[in-house]
């Protein structure tokens, strides 16, 4: 079953939480402190994989869930990493979360890691300080990024095939490529599409075919035009018409005006049009055919005929498709490495480091929210049941200058504090300051 797009829930493990524990010797009264640190959560993986052909599985299991880190042991023992979770998709899966698409899988073999798994809590192991001998003081593992997302494949070829169904478009596929699609002589044999390799020269094409398009398909008639976002990333469109149409040009027409409907993107692909089924045809008829396409056919769209049962100009066409294909690549690197250059001198580089350690407060309805990687991680961590815990979220608030921040804006006492956006937690001022 060809199924494009699923909601899935992705979950990245959670960090284990640091230990606390004192080491025991015979006729050492109290030792030092020796808890050891939380394992880190595992990461939910997406990985591009070319013998995936569809998300159907998606449609069963939606929960992608990695493992967690398991706790600090006692003798500074590290907690064991949660294992990673790794997802097949098929080449062209985008996802998507909150309408942002935060990774698009194109290349085969290409990982992502699409949700990050929390860090492990330091144990008391690491708390130890001249002051403080006895830390009875550990953080809580972090959290791990859970959220849904949506999942849309868009095929990812150079060649897309279009046409009225019964054009010869899978007999094409089946004749220069390696796909052995259905083929019949009614309409709407294919229903989902079909992706094939042919090899032309010294490159080879990745040819996508796709349901029969009729007039209306914008509008839903016949398989609708559902189909045509999988030829949406092609550098080329195949556009086969039938030589025994009664009238070509329309024929090639009613296609244009269907693609246009659809998309921009689509109207504006570099196509190739080709009259199919030429054999036991006079020449005569096949340029009267042709030249009824020509007449219409929009600039610079190059006309070819063929027949494909008995391999007559499908060398020509696959010849046509390669040399579009590879000035379209060409001008899209070029178009790429432009817009990298213009990046480059726009953007004012600011280090990982000062994104993390940056920081505000903003009064909002009587409650003061902390925003800022680095101390809401730190809020995150804190064991709000532990009153070392939040001696030591104290600690650091005071040493980023919140806890000045916070009086100057007039915090006090009772006066709820908020740490990021959703303010998972919260206290009041008194409790940490
Ligand atoms: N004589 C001749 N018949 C052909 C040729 N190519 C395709 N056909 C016939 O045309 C009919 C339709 O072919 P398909 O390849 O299934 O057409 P399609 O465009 O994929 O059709 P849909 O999947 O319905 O959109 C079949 O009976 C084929 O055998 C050709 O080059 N010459
Ligand atoms: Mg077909």
């Amino acid at each position: 079953m060809f199924v494009d797009s699923a909601t899935v829930f992705v979950t990245a493990g959670r960090g284990g939480d640091g230990r606390v524990s004192f080491r025991t010797e015979k006729y050492v009264e109290k030792g030092g402190p020796d808890g050891g640190d939380g394992g880190k959560g595992g990461d939910v993986i997406f990985v591009a994989d070319e013998n995936t052909s569809t998300l159907v599985d998606f449609r069963i299991k939606q929960e992608l869930k990695a493992e967690n880190g398991e706790p600090g042991g006692i003798r500074r023992r590290h907690g064991k990493n949660g294992a990673d979770r790794t997802v097949k998709v098929p080449v062209g899966t985008m996802i998507i979360r909150d309408g942002d698409l935060i990774a698009d899988m194109t290349a085969p073999g290409q990982r992502v890691v699409v949700a990050k798994g929390g860090d492990g809590g330091f144990g008391n192991a690491h708390f130890k300080s001249s002051t403080r001998q006895a830390p009875r003081v550990a953080e809580l593992g972090e959290k791990g990024e859970a959220f849904e997302a949506s999942l849309e494949l868009k095929l990812v070829a150079d060649v897309g095939l279009v046409g009225f169904p019964n054009a010869g478009k899978s007999t094409f596929l089946s004749v220069v490529s390696n796909a052995r699609p259905e083929i019949a002589d009614y309409a709407f044999t294919t229903l989902t599409p079909n992706l094939g390799v042919a090899d032309i020269d010294d490159t080879s094409l990745l040819i996508a075919d796709i349901p029969g398009l009729i007039e209306g398909a914008s509008e839903g008639k016949g398989l609708g035009d559902a189909f045509l976002r999988h030829i949406e990333r092609t550098a080329v469109i195949l556009h086969l018409i039938d030589a025994y149409s009664d009238d070509p040009g329309q024929a090639y027409l009613t296609i244009r005006k269907e693609l246009e409907n659809y998309s921009d993107t689509l109207a504006k692909l570099p196509e190739v049009v080709v009259l199919s089924k030429t054999d036991g045809l006079d020449t005569e008829i096949v340029d009267h055919q042709k030249a009824a396409i020509v007449a219409v056919a929009a600039k610079g769209s190059t006309v070819l005929a063929m027949s494909s049962t008995a391999k007559q100009g499908t060398t020509e066409v696959l010849r046509a498709l390669a040399a579009t294909v590879r000035t379209v690549r060409a001008k899209q690197a070029e178009t790429l490495a432009q817009t990298e250059d213009e990046t480059d001198e726009t953007i004012i580089s600011l280090s990982t480091r000062q994104l993390d350690d940056g920081w505000r407060v903003r009064e909002e309805e009587g409650a003061y929210i902390v925003t800022g990687p680095k101390i809401e991680r730190f809020a995150a961590r804190t064991d709000y049941g532990n009153v070392h815990s939040i001696n030591r979220l104290r600690d650091i608030m005071k040493k980023m200058g919140i806890t000045h921040e916070l009086l100057r804006k007039g915090a006090s006492g009772e006066d709820l504090i908020r740490f990021g956006e959703e303010g998972a937690s919260q206290m009041t001022l008194e409790e940490i300051s």
